[in-house]
């Protein structure tokens, strides 16, 4: 079995790490320094406990010599600001810090706001270095990246109008155009939203936009934004990877000298990658999806009885108790939310990022401790067993009932269509369950769950706080919990519910890198990258009612710490990417979902093999 102590020794892991780091032996010998010197020092290192009383100084200060309150941001802070800047940009700080430098600017600033309100002398001369709205595209809900680039332009002093996620293409025009935005930029996590952005800059090019747009999140790419987006949109579009990129970027976009000659290299590459791109697609050497079909998984089916689950149809788990989810988190993607690479747990005594990974996983066990003592979050979960059997090569038919005579969803899968090395098969997961004129009885599991209940109030009191640090770190904290909560849910299911492998005795290292039977697709994951197919999953497992959770119109879920999927029992299921696929099995797909070529070639948009 899994070690019962493993919290425990998760906790003991943890604390073996106090004392490590400096931040931790408070040494005062920084407070009898000048106050600039203070401000800088509580900036650089991230310390909220003296701000207010230093920014007051600073402002007695200036006040004294006849100056404004606003000079002590101009002055004071942004010098203070200016050094993390520097320190971030050489890759002596790392994100978490700065997260933490911008918590300490925004307590200062908030002791300003009401004299700065107050002072009647206008206050005219204090000038961002230039104004970006930014949001997360209708229909996805992810904000995590697009907080962190607010946070890290905002202390780079550009004025930051964040518009939240899920928002609608003419909102956010309106928006720009109300606020005077010097430049949009838009976020993205799932693969509808790159459609969604194809909208924002066609619709920016028809109402006579100029300004530059922003195009980021963990979907988009390079290429994507120099085929898909660049072309529909006069004025200049960039795509940022990272938020570190994001200043350099903006401050390129925005400078008088530099503009020109950015704007132009930027073109130039985007029309280098696009031609590259088109010569590499004509190389890619496709079968027809018959005859990908032939060369599908042979299964000896004959000799295979699948296992039979120890109950069919659809059972809720409400407010499951957290601490048995915790055991069960990956740390490794934790950091990576974070700009922090490397491996849990070496990451923590990395000899660049050592310190910074240690001192966030501190942080971050005492915020998990809260969420699970003190029930922050809650957490539900719906899974489903069915009778299954594959038809025509790449349909799932679930059934309601034992007897198999009503389908309850038609589960339509993909197939991998890239010429394969000989004896490699062209995969679709349709292969790993039985097909229907074997007889063979054959099953597959449903699930969704989410984590992330109860989440919003406390994140919105965070940032009424001006905490962005222990905003962010709840939100990513909640999604590490609901795949936690999907891996523990899936060990569950094969040990218990499904109870095939009943003597499973994996470690978390060995879950982590999947070494169990059966794998847990999640529709918009490589090997099935239809995002469509969470309507009929929701309807079929009645998530919205059994367990809280929504989907948008793009098929993003709500609450946004939420992951759902289908269970596959077979040995030999494994996780495999689908790749690019041809117009003829697009076309088939249409039809078999009822859909008409433009609406297969939407959703499918990021997968297909040729331009359309
Ligand atoms: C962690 C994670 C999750 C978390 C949520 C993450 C979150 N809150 O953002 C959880 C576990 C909840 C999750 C769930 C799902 N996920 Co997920 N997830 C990831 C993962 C592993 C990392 C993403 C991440 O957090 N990165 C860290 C953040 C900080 O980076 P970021 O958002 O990209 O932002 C940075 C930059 O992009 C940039 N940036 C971002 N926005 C902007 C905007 C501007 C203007 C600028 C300048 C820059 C910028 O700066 C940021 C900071 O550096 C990726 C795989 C990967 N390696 O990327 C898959 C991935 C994003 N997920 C994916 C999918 C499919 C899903 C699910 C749909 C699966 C499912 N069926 O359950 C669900 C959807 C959840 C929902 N509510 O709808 C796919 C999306 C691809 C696709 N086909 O759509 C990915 C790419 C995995 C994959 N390879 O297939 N996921």
């Amino acid at each position: 079995n899994r070690r019962p102590d493993a919290t425990e020794r998760l906790v003991e892991f943890a604390e073996s790490f106090k004392g490590q780091s400096k931040e931790n032996i408070e040494d005062l010998t920084w407070r009898n320094e000048p106050v600039q010197q203070r401000l800088t020092h509580a900036l650089v290192r991230g310390i909220t406990n003296y701000i207010v009383e230093d920014t007051e100084a600073a402002r007695l200060e200036i006040i004294n010599q006849g100056g404004r309150p606003i000079q002590v941001i101009e002055g004071p802070l942004m010098n203070g600001m200016n050094v993390v800047g520097d320190l971030f940009g050489s890759g002596k700080m790392f994100l978490p810090q700065v997260v933490k430098s911008a918590r300490v600017m925004k307590q200062a600033v908030a002791h300003l706001l009401p004299f700065i309100e107050k002072d009647t002398k206008k206050s005219g001369d204090s000038k961002p270095n230039g104004k970006i709205v930014i949001a997360t595209v209708k229909g996805d809900v992810h904000d995590i990246g697009k907080n962190i680039v607010t946070v890290v332009l905002q202390c780079n002093n550009y004025e930051v109008v964040n518009m939240g996620v899920m928002v609608p293409c003419a909102r956010i025009l309106e928006t720009a155009r109300r606020e005077q935005a010097d430049i949009i930029g838009l976020s993205g996590l799932i693969t509808p939203s790159l459609e969604e952005m194809a909208h924002v800059a066609k619709e920016m090019q028809r109402e006579g936009f100029t300004i530059p747009l922003l195009i980021g999140g963990a979907t988009t790419s390079r290429v994507h934004t120099a085929v898909k987006i660049e072309p529909h949109y006069s004025g200049v579009t960039v795509w940022v990877p990272d938020a570190s990129r994001a200043v350099g970027v903006c401050s390129k976009l925005l400078s008088q000298d530099l503009k020109e000659n950015y704007i132009h290299d930027i073109k130039a590459e985007f029309e280098k990658v696009r031609t590259q791109h088109k010569n590499k697609k004509g190389q890619a050497l496709m079968l027809t999806i018959l005859e990908a079909r032939k060369n599908a998984l042979k299964t000896d089916w004959k000799n295979y009885t699948p296992p039979e689950p120890d109950f069919i149809g659809v059972r809720s788990l409400k407010n499951y108790p957290l601490e048995k989810i915790v055991p069960y988190i990956d740390w490794t993607p934790f950091f990576q939310a974070w700009e922090l690479s490397g491996r849990y747990p070496e990451i923590l005594r990395d000899s660049i990022v050592g310190e910074t990974a240690s001192s966030l996983f501190r942080d971050a066990q005492a915020m998990l401790k809260k969420i699970v003592e003190q029930r922050w979050l809650s957490a539900n979960a719906v899974y489903g067993l069915f009778p299954a059997n594959s038809v025509n090569s790449d349909d799932i038919e679930i059934y309601a009932d034992k007897a198999r005579t009503k389908i309850a969803m038609n589960y339509h899968t993909l197939r991998q269509q890239t010429t394969k090395p000989s004896g490699r098969p062209n995969l679709g997961l349709a292969d790993f369950i039985a097909p229907k004129e074997t007889g063979i009885q054959d099953y597959i599991g449903t699930f969704a769950v989410s984590t992330g209940f109860g989440i919003d109030a406390r994140v919105k009191a965070y940032e009424d706080a001006h905490d962005d640090y222990n905003g962010i770190i709840l939100k990513a904290l909640a999604d590490r919990l609901a795949e936690a909560f999907a891996e523990h849910m899936h060990s569950r299911i094969r040990r218990e519910f499904w109870g095939y492998a009943k003597d499973e005795a994996l470690s978390n290292e060995e879950l982590v890198s999947e070494k169990y039977r059966g794998i847990r697709p999640a529709p918009g994951y490589p090997a099935c990258p239809d995002h469509t197919e969470k309507g009929p999953l929701f309807e079929l497992l009645r998530a919205p009612d059994n367990a809280g959770i929504i989907v948008t119109e793009s098929y993003a879920m709500i609450p946004t710490a939420a992951v759902s999927g289908f269970y596959f029992s077979h040995p030999e299921a494994s996780y495999f990417a689908v790749g690019k696929v041809g117009k003829d099995q697009v076309e088939d797909y249409a039809k078999r979902k009822g859909w008409t070529l433009e609406q297969a070639e939407k959703w499918l948009a990021p997968v297909l093999s040729y331009e359309r």
